[in-house]
């Protein structure tokens, strides 16, 4: 019950004033909010966190975007956060991304497609590490009562 992942609200999302309502998508969900901070990229931590594409031709563009203005970092905590929170954001090419999804309803660029969400358990855990520490992650209570059956 307690899985927690890792989103970034990313510049274009703080530009365009989208950040509340990105945010309460995930809380109207039932998911709670055990940690938010905004911060600006260096690109020794955009080089880190998006090691997987730094070959790839795209790369250098999406660097200076992501490091070009703040971004909000989130740690999203509730049932199957991972997996949950993905199907929320939706697909990477925000033009093909359904309706009701967060890329689907406010992008329609892969490039600037206002979120990032962590992809696997393993990786949530790595990327809520790099962008928080500790004592920055809250642990309160909600009622889980109105959210789940305590059998789920
Ligand atoms: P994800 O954000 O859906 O997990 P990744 O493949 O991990 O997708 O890519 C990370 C980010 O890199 C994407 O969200 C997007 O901003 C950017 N990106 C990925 N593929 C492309 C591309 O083909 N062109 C431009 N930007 C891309
Ligand atoms: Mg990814």
């Amino acid at each position: 019950m307690k899985e927690r992942t890792l989103l970034l609200i990313k510049p274009d999302a703080l530009q365009r004033g989208l950040v509340g309502d990105i945010l309460s998508r995930f809380e109207h969900k039932g998911f709670k909010i055990a940690g938010v901070k905004m911060l600006q990229m260096s690109k020794e931590l955009s080089k880190e966190h998006y090691a997987h594409l730094v070959s790839k031709p795209f790369y250098p563009d999406l660097e200076k975007f992501m490091t070009s203005q703040p971004i909000v970092a989130v740690v999203i905590e509730g049932k199957e956060a991972v997996e949950v929170t993905r199907l929320i954001v939706g697909p990477t090419n925000a033009s093909k991304a359904p309706g009701g999804t967060v890329r689907g309803d406010f992008s329609n660029s892969t490039s600037r497609n206002v979120i990032h969400a962590s992809d696997s358990k393993e990786t949530a855990e790595k990327e809520i590490h790099r962008f928080f520490k500790p004592h920055e992650l809250f642990d309160y209570k909600l009622n889980d009562a109105f959210l789940y059956a305590s059998d789920e």
